[in-house]
């Protein structure tokens, strides 16, 4: 057509291009014109790519917008679309090779599906370095009904709430938008970044994002289901945003530092009662009225864990038990004046772990009792301070207080000093 334009205006126009059975059906979208625009009108307009028979569609620039699409859709069907720069804009479905053959192949520009993407047996989706697939156009609707290798860019966009329980892998990666929720509940083996640039991204899996290095931007929020133990590739926590463990367990494989892990705790912890605006916090431990906290471990092997938890749990496995005790007794640092880690005693993040720690142990009843985070994900009742279980604390703290009178520093001690000269 050159130049042309085709205007079909009837009610319900129908326009394919090459007759029936033809082998190759070419529309061809490239940037050599200014910028292309084809557009199916109305609320129900489909693009087919492939028909009944075999159909291409690039798309290299401008834009082309259909309310349904379907690539190699019919039985028999062979559909081609490759979308190397431009936009194809999907308002409604986007089917590939539910009853025929599709292949999508994204290597640049965006493809946009504003209802759900779905993959049939001999459907294929390339999405490419330089790709962009949007699901959702920041709208109520936008669903990723497949499993996707997700090698480019890959945005979830809605206003409300959602799920994807597919998997995403590949070395792409994932940008979340729109202020919706969006729960992951499945094993995401992503191995790009995931970022959050709105909205909040709910971890329902063990490893919804075991691989994937999560940034938190501002007006972004990291959240974790109920009573969740899950583990992610990294995480920049520091960008604005909030990481709300909820009364869950997070551990981040590597790239966090303690330092940075610090930080970020100290700027959620807010005023102290884990309800920040910024950094990581903790929705229940900010409901529980200041019975409960958030503890932390450097794990050793580039780890770090944190999450909900009572102060004295120093190994963060919901309990408080003698273990804990034991913990802190070989810290050796209750009232030396060293700072000191949640592990070692410090449970209100004074960087010292003293009395007003052992203070908020007992103060938690919960010495020797049964895990204090019910599975269900509702706050566990704070019990009354069971008889057994006080004296247990009593034993622990006298045990801690005998220790550290034994544990005078060499300095102060010199006895201490003169054996360090004549041992050797
Ligand atoms: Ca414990
Ligand atoms: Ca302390």
């Amino acid at each position: 057509m050159g130049a042309g334009t085709l205007n079909l205006t009837g009610t319900s126009p129908t326009a394919t291009i090459g007759a029936a059975g033809a082998p190759v059906v070419v529309l061809d979208m490239t940037t050599t014109a200014l910028s292309g625009v084809l557009q199916i009108r109305s609320g129900t307009g489909q693009l087919r790519i492939g028909g009944t028979g075999t159909g291409t569609l690039s798309i290299a620039g401008g834009v082309v917008s259909n309310w349904w699409g379907f690539v190699g859709n019919e039985s028999g069907a062979r559909g081609t679309v490759a979308i190397t720069g431009g936009t194809w804009a999907n308002g409604g479905n986007l089917a590939v090779g539910l009853s025929g053959t599709g292949t999508l192949t994204m290597t640049g520009g965006v493809v946009t599906v504003g209802g759900t993407l779905s993959k049939g047996t001999y459907g294929t989706i390339n999405l490419s370095p330089g790709g962009g697939l949007h699901i959702g156009t920041g709208g109520t609707t936008g669903v990723l009904d497949t499993d996707l290798t997700n090698n480019g860019t890959l945005v979830f966009n809605r206003s409300d709430a959602s799920i994807f329980a597919g998997v995403v892998s590949g070395s792409g990666a994932i940008s979340k938008r729109g202020v919706g929720n969006l729960k992951l509940t499945g094993p995401n083996a992503l191995t790009g970044s995931t970022t959050i640039q709105q909205g909040t991204l709910q971890l329902a899996h063990a490893a919804a994002l075991s691989a994937s290095t999560v940034s938190v931007l501002s007006g972004g929020t990291l959240s974790l289901s109920p009573g969740l133990v899950t583990t992610i590739g990294g995480l920049k926590p520091g960008s604005g945003g909030v990481v709300d463990v909820g009364n869950g367990l997070l551990t981040v494989a590597e790239g966090l530092s303690t330092f940075n892990l610090y930080v970020s705790l100290s700027t959620g912890r807010g005023s102290g009662s884990w309800d920040g605006t910024a950094g990581i916090k903790s929705g229940s431990a900010a409901a529980s009225g200041g019975s409960r906290t958030v503890g932390w471990l450097d794990n050793g092997d580039g780890s770090v864990t944190f999450g909900y938890a009572a102060p004295g749990d120093t190994n963060l496995d919901w309990k408080l038990d003698i273990i804990d005790i034991a913990n802190l007794l070989g810290s050796g640092k209750v009232d030396t004046g060293l700072t000191a880690t949640w592990a070692e005693g410090d449970f209100n993040y004074d960087g010292f772990a003293d009395i007003l720690d052992i203070t908020d142990i007992v103060a938690t009843g919960l010495f020797d009792t049964d895990s204090y985070n019910a599975a269900t994900g509702a706050l566990a009742a704070v019990p009354e301070p069971a008889t057994l279980g006080l004296v247990g604390v009593a034993a622990g703290v006298a045990l801690v207080i005998a220790a550290t009178r034994k544990r005078v520093p060499p300095s102060a001690n010199p006895d201490a000093d003169t054996e360090r000269v004549l041992v050797p």
